[in-house]
Formats: structure tokens, C-alpha cells, sequence
């Protein structure tokens, strides 16, 4: 199953590492073959090559639309050396074998992730290029097809192992990459193009990723995981830059997504806000004046759980907040930027991973959101819902005040990034007890108080925080226990969806406490 390279065609946008490659092969007596720009290249270097043009008998045509599609060269490509009608058709019509083939196609992801317009990223859709790596991998039997430069060293050490050739196993390895990268790259054009075209729920998806990290371990350490980028360069943790601090985790990753994507809710305009997340849970988030102060609210919710948490800004960290920051235990932080103080801060705290974006995660972006289930995948679009202010119906006899209804809309913000069931109390844009992923909507209420109830003794308060607090639920009270308890935890204005059966008992409830009560008609239920 030894196979030897003897003709290899080059045909790569992307020219890292192809002259030292082209060099290599040449050494070993292999014949290369090339498109325009990769035989200039190898040409410019010194190295013998012979033009695809000159095989084909057609010049590169269409602004390089068609340079590849041949006979010539899929013949090359495709023919089983074994089989004798294939090696006749070679003979008759005078077809090479192409032994490697060394392609990368054109950038269409990065012009995608540049901004580049509609024409742009149409042409940068390699056609050519993807239909030869499809052919060499299918004939893997004989062809190696390498589709990445990071796969360049592999090669020639295969070659160097095995005096000039390659072992069926090392090219079935390579052809399984080669089916990924076409796939993929397929994947991030129609990705693309149902963005182009505003298709807001495409029911047709392929689903488009591109390797950026391979991780040490998955959410526990006997389960193998990586991490994947899906081609749109949007601001997140998938796309930023980490300046210091250890290899991220798995679940790194999934809490510091869940403390960023929380955090652009907060619109900077409106100032700072903070939120500490812990097993993809807010156990605090807040605003204030400035970042250290919301810093500093956010921290009081729940600084038990606040203790190797991740810590999400929606503007640059500074160098006041970076100081609070280091005085416990944190695993992530990350930002929209940060000052060089405030990284000269972090540089003593060699654990601490810093990560920084170009800006926040746009909560009103259409995109898909993915589960497997067994034998299956669930997709839906991520829940950008958002109710205007006008759309709030207050359903009670008590109306909130202005401050409450700012502190009803700020816990519901919260809410739909927290676990159902979610029981979220809020005071003075700050979280003040967070009740999640309880089976029992009354025990998420029972815990985010009682919680409250432990903060205030530990920091010597005289009551608990929630007392005048405002409450939110992620989905309906469907009876009146759950809005009974948050009253007695002394919220004193509640929002929720409504549409109970029993909306009318929790309605007379809430009168009978005195509470107001907003209906907000739409649900946030995150399972
Ligand atoms: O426009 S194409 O889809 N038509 C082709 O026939 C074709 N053949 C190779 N693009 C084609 N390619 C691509 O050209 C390769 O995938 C590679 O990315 C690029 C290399 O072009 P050059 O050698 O001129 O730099």
C-alpha cells in the first residue's frame, strides 16, 4: 500500500512554508505542477515547474475562474492505478498521474471576517480548488491530498520515513481532513450567504467551523474536546485575544461566553456594567457609575460563588477595577479592551487569563444555536427577544415607580441569561439574589433569598438585600407560591411573562401584597 510521489500539483492562495515544500519535493525528484500564481512563486525561487496551462492546453480563462477543471488533471488525479480501463483511458488520451496534490483554497472566510462586499467574497469562492481535493481524497487509495500548511512537515516526514512514499493509513488521514475543509468551507458559504440575504431562520443549514484550539480535556478531564470558530469573526470569546494566564478550558470557554454574551446586554452607552459568572450563572451583575463600582455591586450579590468565577466588562478594563479585580481568586476576565495599567496590574497574577475584543457581542445578531440530542441535533435561533418598554403591561393596582421599573427591566435583562427556572431580585441595578436551574420555580425563589439572607450576615448588613427589591421570573408563576415567597423575601414589584391559567390568582396575590406586577408577554426559558 506503499505509494510513491512522482508528480505533485501545488495550487495554494495561501504561500507559507510552499517554497521550502516545493524545495523538499524537488530534492526527491518530484515533478511539480502549478496554477499561475503558485508557479510564479516556485519559479521565483529557483524551482523547475511546468504550468497547468500547459497541460490542459487552455490557458487560466475567466479571471482564474477555470484553470484546474481538466480532464487532464482530474484524469491525473482520479484514475485508479490498478484497474486497467482506467490506466487504458490514461494512455489514450495521454493523462498523467498526479500523485500529491497541495491545495489551499481561496480565503473566502477571511474575506468574509474583513468585511469584504458581496462581489468580494463571491469571487474569493474557490471552485476549482475544493473540486480538486474532493477527487484526491476519493482516490486516497493512490493520491496523498494535503489541504493545510500545518500538515507540510507531516508530509515530508512521511516521505522520509518511507524512502519517497506514503502508507495508506497516512493519506486516508489526510483525505478524512480534506473532506472536513471542503466541508467546511461549503458550510461557511452558505453560513454566509443567509446572512447576505437577511434570511433570518434558514431551515436548510450546514454548519460551518473552523479549528481554533484543540483543548486539554472536555467538561470533565476523560472526555476529549476542541474549539471551533464559525467563520463570522464576530467580537466574543471565540475571536479574542488572550494576553495572558494558562491554556483556556472547555469550561473556561462555555462560563466566559456566558459572562460576555450577559454583559452586552448592558448597552455602554448607559454606562459600566459587570457580570461574574460561575457554572455559566450570573452570581452577580450590576451597574454603576464607573466599572469599579459596578465591579464592587456585582461582587456583593454573591461573593461566596464570586471566588474563581470569570469576570465580564462592556467597556475596557481599567487600571481602579483590574486592582479590585486581583484581590480574589478569578479565572477569566475579559473585555472590550483594556488600559496598559490595568494589564500592568494583571502581570503579577500569573494564573489569571486576560481577554480582550475588538467589542461586544451583539445580542440582536440572528444566529443558530445548536444541541445534540441522541441520534439527532436541535437548531433554533438564539433568543434575541426583546421587549420595548411601551409592550410592558402592568397588570396590578400598584404601579412601579420609575427607579422600579428600571430595576424590573434590569432584572429581566438578567433573567434570560440565567438557568430556568431563574428567580432574579434586583436593587439599584445590582443583582441581589440569583435563584437558578431549579426543577420548582418557588425553590429558585427560595434559594436566590436565602442566599441574600447569608450575603447580609456575612457583610454585617442589618436585612437582606432583597428587602424592597424587584423580582423577575424567567417564565410565568403558575400559582401564587412563588410571587407569596419573593414577597416575603421583600420584593416589593415583580416581572414575568404572565399567561398562567392561574394569572388571576397570582394578579390577586400580588394586589393583596401591596406588589406591583408587569407582564411582559414574552418568555426567556434557557434549559
Ligand atoms: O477560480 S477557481 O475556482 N478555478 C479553478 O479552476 C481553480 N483551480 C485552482 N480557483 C482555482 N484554484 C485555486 O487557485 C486554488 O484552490 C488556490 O487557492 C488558488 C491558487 O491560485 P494561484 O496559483 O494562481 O495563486
Amino acid at each position: 500500500t506503499l505509494q510513491p510521489i512522482r508528480r505533485a500539483l501545488l495550487s495554494v492562495s495561501d504561500k507559507t512554508g510552499l517554497i521550502d515544500l516545493g524545495r523538499a519535493l524537488v530534492d526527491r525528484g518530484v515533478v511539480l505542477l502549478s496554477t499561475g500564481g503558485t508557479a510564479k512563486a516556485l519559479r521565483d525561487a529557483g524551482l523547475d515547474v511546468t504550468d497547468v496551462a500547459d497541460i490542459t492546453g487552455f490557458p487560466e480563462m475567466m479571471d482564474g475562474r477555470v484553470k484546474t477543471l481538466h480532464p487532464m488533471v482530474h484524469g491525473g488525479l482520479l484514475a485508479l492505478r490498478d484497474d486497467a480501463g482506467h490506466v487504458k483511458a490514461m494512455d489514450d488520451h495521454g493523462i498523467a498521474p498526479i500523485d500529491l496534490l497541495v491545495v489551499n483554497l481561496y480565503p473566502f472566510e477571511e474575506t468574509v471576517a474583513k468585511g469584504g462586499d458581496y462581489d468580494d467574497c463571491i469571487e474569493n469562492i474557490d471552485i476549482g480548488g475544493p473540486a480538486m481535493i474532493r477527487a484526491a481524497a476519493k482516490n486516497h487509495a493512490f493520491v496523498s491530498t494535503v489541504v493545510d500548511v500545518a500538515d507540510y512537515d507531516a508530509l515530508l516526514a512521511e516521505l522520509a520515513a518511507n524512502d519517497g512514499q506514503t502508507t495508506r493509513a497516512f493519506r486516508q488521514k489526510l483525505a478524512q481532513t480534506a473532506y472536513a475543509r471542503t466541508g467546511a468551507y461549503d458550510a461557511a458559504v452558505s453560513t454566509w450567504m443567509a446572512g447576505a440575504i437577511e434570511l433570518a431562520t434558514p431551515r436548510r443549514r450546514a454548519f460551518a467551523g473552523e479549528l481554533r484550539q484543540e483543548l486539554r480535556y472536555g467538561e470533565n478531564p476523560h472526555q476529549t474536546a476542541s474549539f471551533y470558530t464559525d467563520g463570522t469573526g464576530r467580537p466574543g470569546v471565540a475571536t479574542a485575544s488572550q494576553h495572558q494566564g494558562k491554556e483556556l478550558s472547555y469550561n473556561n470557554i462555555n462560563d466566559t461566553d456566558a459572562a460576555f454574551e450577559l454583559v452586552a446586554e448592558f448597552d455602554p452607552a448607559d454606562g459600566p456594567a459587570v457580570a461574574i459568572i460561575k457554572h455559566a450563572n450570573p452570581c452577580g451583575v450590576a451597574r454603576g457609575a464607573t466599572l469599579i463600582e459596578a465591579y464592587n455591586k456585582a461582587f456583593d450579590c454573591d461573593r461566596t460563588s464570586a471566588f474563581g468565577g470569570i469576570v465580564a466588562l462592556n467597556m475596557p478594563l481599567d487600571e481602579e477595577t483590574a486592582k479590585a479585580i486581583v484581590e480574589i481568586f478569578t479565572e477569566v476576565v475579559i473585555a472590550p479592551g483594556a488600559s496598559d495599567a490595568a494589564k500592568a496590574v494583571f502581570a503579577a497574577k500569573k494564573n489569571l487569563r486576560l481577554l480582550t475584543t475588538d467589542g461586544l457581542p451583539d445580542p440582536k445578531a440572528t444566529q443558530l444555536t445548536y444541541r445534540q440530542v441522541a441520534g439527532g441535533m436541535l437548531v433554533q435561533d438564539k433568543d434575541t427577544g426583546h421587549v420595548p418598554a411601551d409592550e410592558l403591561r402592568v397588570v396590578t393596582k400598584v404601579q412601579p415607580s420609575a427607579d422600579q421599573m428600571a430595576d424590573l427591566q434590569f432584572a429581566w435583562k438578567v433573567a434570560k441569561h440565567v438557568k430556568s427556572n431563574a428567580i432574579v431580585y434586583v436593587k439599584n441595578g445590582a443583582t441581589v439574589g440569583v435563584g437558578a436551574g431549579q426543577m420548582s420555580r418557588l425553590d429558585s425563589a427560595l434559594i436566590a433569598a436565602k442566599k441574600s439572607e447569608r450575603m447580609a450576615e456575612a457583610m454585617g448588613l442589618p436585612q437582606p438585600l432583597t428587602i424592597g427589591s424587584a423580582v423577575a421570573s424567567d417564565a410565568f408563576f403558575p400559582f401564587a407560591d412563588g410571587l407569596m415567597e419573593a414577597a416575603a423575601a421583600g420584593a416589593t414589584c415583580v416581572i414575568q411573562p404572565g399567561g398562567s391559567m392561574r394569572d388571576n390568582e397570582v394578579i390577586a396575590a400580588a394586589d393583596e401584597a401591596g406588589i406591583a406586577m408587569v407582564f411582559t408577554g414574552m418568555r426567556h426559558f434557557k434549559h
